[in-house]
C-alpha cells in the first residue's frame, strides 16, 4: 500500500484545565503529589529522550539489546500480519526494531499523550516503512479510549506494546487494572509485550534516577515549568530541589520536589504553603522480578507466555497472551 494521504490523527490530549485541576487535587493533598504523565509536554518528551542516552539510565539500552537479540523470537511468536497499538509510544525507537522483524506488519496505532512528538516519530515512521497503516491516536492512555479502524488491516493478532518499564509508573493495583483494560482494549486472541524493570542495588537504580548532568533534574522540575507558563502559577523554581530515593519495602523508586525553604505557590486565588523540606511526590517507578511480574499479568487475566531478560538479569521484557 503506497502512501498518499498524510496521517490522520485522533486527538483525545488532556486540556490545560485538566492540568490546572490536577495541580489543584495534587497540592491540596497530603503528602502533596502530581501525576507524572503531566512531565510530557513538548520539552518533557525532550528530555526524557535525552534521559535515555545517559549512561546512569540502563533501562533503555538494556531493553533495546534484549529487543534486538530476540526480536525473530517475538515476531515467530506473533505471526504475520499483526497490528501492534503502542501504548506511550513517544520517540518510536523500540518499536523499529519489532516491526524490522515482523512478518508483513499491517498496521501502527502509536497512542502517546504528547502529540507533537507523537506526530514527528509517526512521520519518521511512514517514511521508512511505506506499507504499514499508522493511526495515531493522540491520548491519555491510562482513561479509557478507542481504537480507530483499519480497514484492510484485520486478519493478523492484535499485539499491544508496552516498553520501557512504564509499566512501573502505575502503582501495582493500576498495573492490573490497565492490563485487564488493555486486554479488553485489544481483543480475543491478543497479545501483548510489556518491557519491566527488575530490583536491583539502591546506588544503581538512584543513579539513574539522579544523573550526574542533572538532566532528570530538569525533566522532574519541568513540571514546575509548566505550572508557570501553562497555569500562570506564581512559583521560585530554584527553591525547588530533585531527588530519588528507593523504597526498598515498597519496591519502587520515587521522584520528588522537595521544597528548599517554607515557601508558597500561588495559582490564581488558591494559596499552597510548603514547609522546608516538604516535598512533591511526582513520579513512582516500580521494579518486578520476573516472577511478581508474571504474577500481576496472571491477576489481570493474561497467561504470561514467554520472558526475555539480558546476561545480566536488569531488565525483562514480557510476552503475554489473552
Ligand atoms: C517512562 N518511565 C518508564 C520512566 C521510568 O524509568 O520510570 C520515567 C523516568 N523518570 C525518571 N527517569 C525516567
Amino acid at each position: 500500500m503506497a502512501r498518499t494521504e498524510p496521517l490522520r490523527l485522533h486527538d483525545l490530549e488532556p486540556s490545560t484545565e485538566e492540568f490546572r485541576q490536577a495541580v489543584i487535587d495534587g497540592l491540596s493533598g497530603q503528602p502533596k503529589t502530581l501525576p507524572c504523565k503531566f512531565f510530557y509536554d513538548a520539552e518533557g518528551s525532550r528530555l526524557f529522550d535525552a534521559i535515555c542516552e545517559l549512561p546512569e539510565y540502563y533501562p533503555t539500552r538494556t531493553e533495546l539489546g534484549i529487543l534486538s537479540r530476540n526480536a525473530p523470537a517475538m515476531a515467530a511468536a506473533i505471526g504475520p500480519d499483526a497490528r501492534i497499538v503502542e501504548f506511550g509510544s513517544g520517540a518510536g525507537v523500540k518499536i523499529r526494531l519489532l516491526l524490522a522483524a515482523l512478518e508483513r506488519p499491517a498496521a501502527y496505532v502509536p497512542v502517546d499523550i504528547c502529540r507533537e512528538h507523537m506526530m514527528a516519530a509517526a512521520d519518521g515512521l511512514a517514511a521508512d516503512f511505506p506499507d504499514l497503516r499508522i493511526a495515531p491516536v493522540c491520548a491519555d492512555y491510562t482513561r479509557p479510549f478507542a481504537l480507530p479502524s483499519i480497514p484492510g488491516a484485520d486478519t493478523g493478532v492484535t499485539v499491544g506494546f508496552f516498553p520501557g518499564s512504564t509499566i512501573g509508573n502505575f502503582s501495582p493495583a493500576e498495573a492490573t487494572a490497565f492490563l485487564a483494560r488493555a486486554r479488553r482494549l485489544l481483543g480475543r486472541g491478543s497479545m501483548m509485550l510489556v518491557g519491566a524493570d527488575v530490583p536491583k542495588d539502591a546506588g544503581v537504580l538512584e543513579a539513574a534516577y539522579d544523573d550526574a548532568a542533572g538532566v532528570t533534574a530538569a525533566f522532574n522540575r519541568n513540571l514546575l515549568v509548566r505550572m508557570q507558563r501553562e497555569l500562570g502559577a506564581e512559583l521560585d523554581i530554584e527553591l525547588f530541589r530533585h531527588e530519588a530515593r528507593w523504597c526498598p519495602r515498597n519496591r519502587r523508586v520515587e521522584m520528588h520536589l522537595v521544597s528548599l525553604s517554607r515557601q508558597e505557590i500561588r495559582l490564581g486565588d488558591r494559596v499552597f504553603a510548603f514547609d522546608r523540606g516538604e516535598s512533591i511526590h511526582t513520579e513512582n517507578s516500580y521494579k518486578y522480578s520476573v516472577p511478581e511480574f508474571r504474577a500481576l499479568a496472571g491477576r489481570s487475566g493474561w497467561l504470561p507466555a514467554q520472558t526475555w531478560t539480558d546476561a545480566a538479569g536488569l531488565f525483562a521484557v514480557h510476552l503475554l497472551r489473552s
